[in-house]
């Protein structure tokens, strides 16, 4: 069993994509994300579940979201943790309105770092599993200090992404481009050691994922699908399906990756203003990138989520991203009601 290091130095030398900069970044991420799950784990022992804030103004972050504790803890020790390796040129996070420069007593980087730092917050104070997403792009060269108009390249330019899933075990699922692999934390060596290669999921599958709760926000190739499923054996698929929803984009992801599925946040009449609810940048690429990378698909309903070209760093859209063979159905289905012009 080899540690998170070997294997990038491994990666260097076969295939070149990681470079010492971009190995030196996803250690520092996995260092981060160690420290994340030791705040995570100590729950109410740690004084830091609730909400942010004072009790008569709980703090809320630029999605217009309550802030809990934890997301504020998780996103300055991601910021902290890259500050001074010389790396990264900037990061950019979900909790804040703008990118992060890197402060000028340390070297820049050529890369940028995006990262949803706590996603599925709202589900700590029930200790339910939560994760940290990242993303990294290539910064500009030609700038010294980037701006907001650099972070947004389409999903296709990432060079590496992964998430860390904080569950009965801390583990880290990360490509950069050659396979997606999943690393799982040794508490006890304090290192993140390689225990899934080339994770593959399967091509069809029986369970689905999505909040049942908004059927009736849903546009109607959403209904149509969803309701073929439901109708098992006796419906148009011919056989059942079964459904898991954690609410926790990260938990339901990782179990994708692990056995298959699809999971699935649509646009509805909720969201339509909005582009959808997950964010682009630092949730939807991210994800596609390492759904892609194990052999699955990942759309909005209408495109590949890799080929959007971003408008704005906090940008949202829908996803539908797991088992291919689903991903592709779903997404007829909606290309067929657009073509027939009805929603
Ligand atoms: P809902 C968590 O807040 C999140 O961003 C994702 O992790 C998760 O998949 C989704 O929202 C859950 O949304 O509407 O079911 O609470």
């Amino acid at each position: 069993m080899i540690s998170l290091t070997q294997f990038l130095i491994e990666e260097q030398r076969t295939h070149g994509a990681v470079n010492a900069d971009l190995r030196l970044l996803i250690e520092v991420v996995a260092r981060a994300c160690k420290r994340i799950s030791i705040a995570v784990g100590k729950g109410a022992l740690g004084g830091v579940l609730g909400e942010a804030g004072t009790a008569d103004s709980i703090s809320v972050n630029v999605q217009g979201e309550a802030q809990k504790k934890l997301d504020v803890i998780s996103n300055e020790i991601l910021l902290e943790a890259n500050a001074w390796g010389g790396h990264l040129a900037a990061c950019a996070s979900e909790e804040m309105q703008d990118p992060h420069p890197i402060p000028d007593a340390y070297p820049k980087g050529n890369y940028l770092l995006l990262f949803d730092p706590l996603d599925g917050s709202s589900n700590i104070d029930v200790n339910i599993s939560v994760g940290t997403i990242f993303s990294v792009l290539r910064a500009n060269d030609d700038r010294a200090e980037p701006n907001t108009q650099d972070f947004l390249q389409p999903g296709t330019s990432q060079v590496a992404a992964g998430y860390c899933v904080y569950g009965p075990s801390t583990m880290l699922v990360l490509t950069t481009g050659h396979g997606a692999h999943a690393f799982t934390l040794d508490r006890e060596l304090g290192s993140f050691m390689l225990t899934a290669r080339n994770l593959r999921i399967p091509q069809d599958t029986r369970e689905f994922a999505i909040n049942m709760s908004n059927r009736r926000f849903w546009e109607a190739p959403m209904r149509r699908y969803i309701d073929e499923l439901l109708a098992g054996t006796e419906g148009p698929r011919g056989k059942d399906f079964n459904m898991r929803w954690v609410a926790s984009m990260v938990a339901d992801v990782h179990r994708i990756l692990t056995r298959g599925g699809i999971f699935i946040y649509p646009i509805d009449s909720k969201t339509r203003e909005q582009g959808g609810k997950l964010r682009l940048m630092y949730e939807a690429n991210p994800m596609a990138f390492i759904v892609e990378q194990a052999g699955g698909a990942a759309s909005t309903g209408r495109e590949r989520i890799l080929e959007v070209t971003p408008q704005k760093l906090h940008q949202r859209v829908p996803v539908f991203l797991g088992s291919k063979n689903e991903v592709e159905i779903a997404t007829q289905y909606h290309h067929a009601a657009d073509e027939a012009g009805f929603i």
